[in-house]
C-alpha cells in the first residue's frame, strides 16, 4: 500500500512542478521522495502519520528560536488582529530597522524587501548604478537566491540538481558574472587584472552554507575587503544565511569586515517571509524614492512578518548565542568521536549553530573541495538518519542548523543515532 507521503507527493506532482514549491525540498540526491510535513513545534517536525522528527533543517535557518515560538507566534496573532497588509508606511518598520541597525552597528540604512532574493537583486542593481560598471564577481558553489545574474556555478538547490548554471539565464546575463574561487585571492586579482575598471562588485555568503558549510580564512576576507576598496567595487556581504545566526551581529563582526552592502534574510523574519537590504547611507540614499535605483514590493514590510521579525530579534542577546555554541560543540565532538572510532574519512566543519558534515577525507577550503565528497555514502547516511527520527537537510551541499529549543537530551540522542548509523553504513 502507498504511504500517506506517496499519494501527497502523486497528487502534487500532478499541479506543483515536481510537487515541491522549492527543489531543496525534493529529496533526489538522497535517493528518497519529500516528507510532508504537518506541523512544527520547538525543535520537532512531525508528518502526517504524527512521526516526531528532530530537526536540523529550521526552515533553512530562519527558526533560530525553534518553531511556534510562544512570543512570536503572539505577535503574529496580534499583528494579524490589526489587519494583514497595508501597502503604507508602518512605525513598527521604523522598529524593525532600528533594531537591525542596533544589532549591526556596519549598517546605517535598511530597505525591507521580501526575500533573500530580492535583496541581493537589488544590491547588485544598487551597485551597477553607483558605480557605472556591469560585471559581477561571485564564487563557486555561493549561492545569492535565483535572480539570474547569481545562478551562475550557484550553491544549494542549483548545484543539488546539477544546474548551477540555469537554463533561461541568457549568455549575455552569464557573460557578467565572473567566477573566483573561495579562499583564493589569487583568482580574485587575476579576474579584476582582466576586467579593469568593468567590475562593480564583488558579493560573497562570508561562510559559504550553499555548498555545505565552508568557513573563510581571515586573511582572504581581508584581502578582499582591501582590494574592493582599492577598485571602487561594491563589496556585498550576503548575510541572508549567517546574519543573526552566527553571531549576534553577523559574520561581518566575527570577522572583523566593514562591507559596503549587506543583504539579510531568514533570521530577521522570525519564520515569516522577508528579506532586508542595508548599508551606508551614500549607496542606500540612491534607492527610490530617495534616488534613481528602482526598486519596490506591494508586500514589503508586510506588518506580520515584521512582527514576527522583530520579536525575534528582540530575544536574541549574547546568552542565545553560547547556548547555542555549547549545543553546536557538543554535537561536534560526539560526531567527531563516532567517526573517529570507524576510521571513516571525513570533515566536519561548523561555525555557531551551522555546521556540516562532509564525506570526503579531503580539507574543503571551496567548491572543487567539497565536489570531493562521497555523495552516496552521504544519501546513505542520510536516510537512515531520517528513518531514526533525525532531519538533516536533504543534501550533502547545504549546512544544518540547531536553533534554542534543542536540548541537550536531543543532542545526545542525535549521536547516539550517528553513531549506529554510521556503523551501519561502514558495514
Ligand atoms: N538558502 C536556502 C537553502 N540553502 C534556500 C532554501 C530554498 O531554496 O528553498
Amino acid at each position: 500500500m502507498a504511504s500517506l507521503n506517496q499519494v501527497f507527493l502523486q497528487t502534487a506532482k500532478e499541479i506543483i512542478p515536481g510537487g515541491v514549491n522549492s527543489p531543496v525540498r525534493a529529496f533526489g540526491s538522497v535517493g528518497s521522495t519529500p516528507i510532508f510535513m504537518k506541523k512544527a513545534k520547538g525543535a520537532r517536525l512531525y508528518d502526517h502519520d504524527d512521526k516526531a522528527y528532530i530537526d536540523y533543517v529550521g526552515s533553512w535557518g530562519p527558526m533560530i528560536l525553534g518553531h511556534a515560538h510562544d512570543d512570536v507566534t503572539k505577535a503574529i496573532i496580534d499583528s494579524a488582529t490589526l489587519g494583514t497588509s497595508f501597502g503604507t508606511a508602518t512605525t513598527a518598520e521604523i522598529d524593525l530597522a532600528k533594531r537591525v541597525l542596533e544589532m549591526m552597528p556596519n549598517l546605517e540604512m535598511l530597505r525591507l524587501v521580501n526575500s533573500g532574493t530580492e535583496a541581493t537583486m537589488t544590491a547588485l542593481r544598487l551597485a551597477r548604478a553607483a558605480t557605472s560598471r556591469n560585471k559581477l564577481i561571485k564564487f563557486a558553489g555561493c549561492y545569492h537566491g535565483h535572480a539570474d545574474s547569481f545562478l551562475v556555478k550557484a550553491g544549494s538547490g542549483a548545484l543539488t540538481l546539477g544546474v548551477p548554471n540555469s537554463p533561461g539565464v541568457t549568455d549575455s546575463t552569464a557573460g557578467d558574472t565572473l567566477i573566483a574561487d573561495f579562499n583564493d585571492i589569487e583568482s580574485v586579482k587575476k579576474l579584476i587584472d582582466q576586467h579593469p575598471d568593468e567590475i562593480a562588485a564583488l558579493i560573497l555568503e562570508p561562510i559559504i552554507g550553499n555548498a555545505g558549510l565552508i568557513p573563510p580564512n581571515k586573511e582572504f576576507l581581508i584581502e578582499l575587503r582591501a582590494i574592493t576598496e582599492e577598485h571602487g567595487i561594491i563589496l556585498i556581504f550576503d548575510e541572508v544565511m549567517t546574519g543573526f545566526r552566527v553571531d549576534i551581529a553577523g559574520a561581518q563582526s566575527l570577522y572583523g569586515i566593514i562591507p559596503d552592502l549587506t543583504t539579510l534574510g531568514k533570521v530577521i523574519g522570525g519564520g515569516l517571509p522577508i528579506g532586508a537590504l542595508g548599508g551606508k547611507k551614500t549607496l542606500m540614499n540612491q534607492l527610490a524614492p530617495a534616488g534613481p535605483v528602482y526598486q519596490a514590493g506591494t508586500l514589503s514590510g508586510n506588518p506580520l512578518a515584521v512582527a514576527a521579525g522583530l520579536t525575534t530579534l528582540n530575544l536574541l542577546n549574547t546568552d542565545v548565542y553560547q547556548k547555542l555554541e555549547k549545543l553546536a560543540a557538543r554535537l561536534e565532538e560526539g560526531i567527531r568521536e563516532n567517526l573517529g572510532d570507524l576510521g571513516l574519512s571525513f570533515q566536519y566543519q561548523r561555525v555557531g549553530s551551522m555546521g556540516c558534515l562532509f564525506f570526503t577525507n579531503r580539507a574543503v577550503q571551496n567548491f572543487d573541495d567539497a565536489m570531493t565528497c562521497d555523495t552516496d555514502m552521504f544519501a546513505r547516511y542520510y536516510q537512515a538518519m531520517l528513518s531514526e527520527g533525525f532531519y538533516f537537510p536533504p543534501s550533502q551541499f547545504e549546512a544544518f542548523f540547531i536553533s534554542m529549543a534543542h536540548t541537550s537530551e536531543d543532542i545526545e540522542r542525535t549521536i547516539i543515532a550517528n553513531k549506529k548509523v554510521l556503523r551501519t553504513i561502514r558495514s
